[in-house]
């Protein structure tokens, strides 16, 4: 199965999700999932948009919900399919994630019951805490690359298909 044939066979669109990440000169600030998907990994804050909420709205109420900062700027870097075929599809596993970089905010991040921010280095970024798609395309909107890309994962969530493609503009 790769991420060709597994998209013929899904009838609606991907769900949307956000992915935000604070950065500074020197810095990345990530957060520790505490609950439900993804828990125990370090990324970037967001979620799902509520219903007629927009992607870029979701992603500063997400972030004001997680980390108690208010994103003032996003640049959106990266949109990414992320497949998991061996998960049931009404547990809505599947989805669209919007990735946006913010180098201005206001508030400083504070843990919340869902999430526990810390500041990395961006040259010590705890790749092996992460999901495992993030090692592959983090370094490359962190060097200012626009990417379009999917990962599809087994039933560790390990990859097992990818794409990864350089994009000028959205
Ligand atoms: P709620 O509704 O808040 O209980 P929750 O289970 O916390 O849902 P959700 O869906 O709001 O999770 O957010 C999932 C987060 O995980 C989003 O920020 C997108 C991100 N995400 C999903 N798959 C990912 C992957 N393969 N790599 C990655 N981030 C991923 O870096």
């Amino acid at each position: 199965m790769n991420i060709k044939e597994y998209e013929s066979t899904l009838g609606e669109p991907l769900r949307q999700a956000t992915i935000t990440f604070l950065l500074t000169e020197k810095q990345i600030l990530l957060a520790l999932k505490k609950r439900g998907f993804g828990q125990g990994k370090w990324n970037g804050t967001g979620g799902k948009p509520k219903e007629a909420e927009d992607v870029l709205s979701a992603a500063i109420r997400e972030t004001q919900e997680e980390v108690n900062v208010t994103p003032e700027k996003l640049e959106l870097v990266a949109i990414i399919n992320f497949y998991f075929p061996f998960v049931p599809k009404d547990k809505n596993w599947n989805q669209q994630v919007c990735v946006y970089l913010s180098r201005k905010w206001q508030g400083t991040p504070q843990e919340t019951e869902e999430m526990k921010p810390a500041w990395f280095p961006l040259d010590n970024i705890p790749y092996s805490e992460m999901w495992w798609d993030d090692e592959i395309w983090l370094p490359l909107v962190l060097s200012g690359k626009k990417i379009l890309a999917g990962f599809m994962f087994d039933e560790n969530e390990k990859i097992i298909d990818q794409v990864v493609e350089e994009r000028e503009n959205f």
